[in-house]
């Protein structure tokens, strides 16, 4: 379909593209936020009427391009090439990276730290992004993703704001695009078919990241609001919410763990179920992986 010809050309195309000011402004006003029950634990619910003052976000995951851009004029290093290590999925790596590895997350057995992976090394150190730079960044933390919308005269998203942003205009659907998960047989998003995590039968054309803007954009003219890489947003996380109407919340004052919305690539309704507008997941700011991103808000058009 239209999909893989716009995804191949822009593949070749890439330096000719523009993505500095790719900013969608966004009216605001009230919304229903979060859903019932959802997935409990992670304080999905309750359902909550949220209000929201007008404000501008980026139409699209910020890129490796971007994000180049960014480490080129300011030199500036990641919290992963610190730490010399990042996050992984298994089923991406070489033989030989994975003959390297010295243990998984006990509970998620498919990621492992690698050496020598970040943004550049997305699977580690015998990867690039050459044939990558209209991908998502990877391997950012929450910090790195600070830093750049910062840089770049930005914000990250409030958690309200990113999932006004992801409802695209809709009310009372799970997904950006609506209830159904392939309305017309066709991909909204860049998520995982198959069995998780041994299996992906890649229908969607990607087994990994896909370019920016590969798939349909939502009411608002954002693309990959759910799939593709999970998005960092501004808020502490904390899964207690109340039903009372909110103002341009901003999350808890305090906490140990950011809120990160929209799932990425990998998720798929058997195991991760979090290409829901309302869904919602935390790491803490320093973590880093191979299917997190971000993309950043502002106040005004500068
Ligand atoms: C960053 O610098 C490298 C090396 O000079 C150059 O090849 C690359 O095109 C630059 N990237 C951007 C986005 O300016
Ligand atoms: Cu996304």
């Amino acid at each position: 379909g239209v999909r893989w010809g716009f995804g191949k050309l822009c593949f070749s195309c890439a330096t000719l593209w523009s993505f500095q000011y790719s900013l969608v402004l966004l009216q605001g006003g009230w919304f229903m936020m979060g859903t019932d029950p959802g997935i409990p634990q992670d304080g999905e619910g309750p359902q909550r009427r949220v209000r929201l003052d007008p404000f501008y976000i980026e139409e699209h995951e910020v890129t490796n391009q971007q994000f180049q851009h960014f480490t080129n004029q300011t030199g500036y290093i990641t919290e992963a090439e610190h730490f010399g290590d990042s996050f992984v999925f298994e089923g991406l790596l070489s033989e030989e990276v994975k003959s390297t590895l010295s243990h998984a997350v006990a509970a998620a057995p498919w990621w492992s730290p690698v050496k020598g992976a970040d943004w550049r090394h997305p699977e580690g150190p015998d990867s690039t992004i050459e044939h990558r730079i209209n991908h998502p960044v990877l391997h950012v933390s929450w910090s790195d993703a600070q830093a750049y919308c910062h840089w770049a005269k930005r914000r990250l998203p409030t958690e309200a704001e990113w999932e006004l942003a992801c409802r695209g205009g809709l009310q009372d659907r799970l997904c950006p695009w609506g209830n159904k998960l392939m309305p017309t047989g066709q991909h909204y998003a860049n998520l995982w078919q198959g069995v998780f995590p041994n299996h992906n039968t890649i229908e969607d054309g990607y087994a990994n990241t896909s370019p920016v803007m590969s798939f349909p954009a939502n009411g608002f003219g954002l693309y990959d609001m759910v799939g593709n890489a999970w998005e960092w947003t501004a808020d502490w996380w904390n899964v207690h919410h109340t039903t009372e109407d909110k103002y341009n919340p901003k999350g808890p004052e305090t906490g140990t763990d950011r809120v990160k919305k929209g799932g990425s690539y990998m998720c798929h309704k058997s195991y991760c179920y979090r290409y829901r507008c309302a869904a919602r997941s935390q790491n803490t700011p320093d973590s880093s992986a191979s299917n997190l991103g971000f993309r950043c808000a502002t106040d005004t058009d500068p």
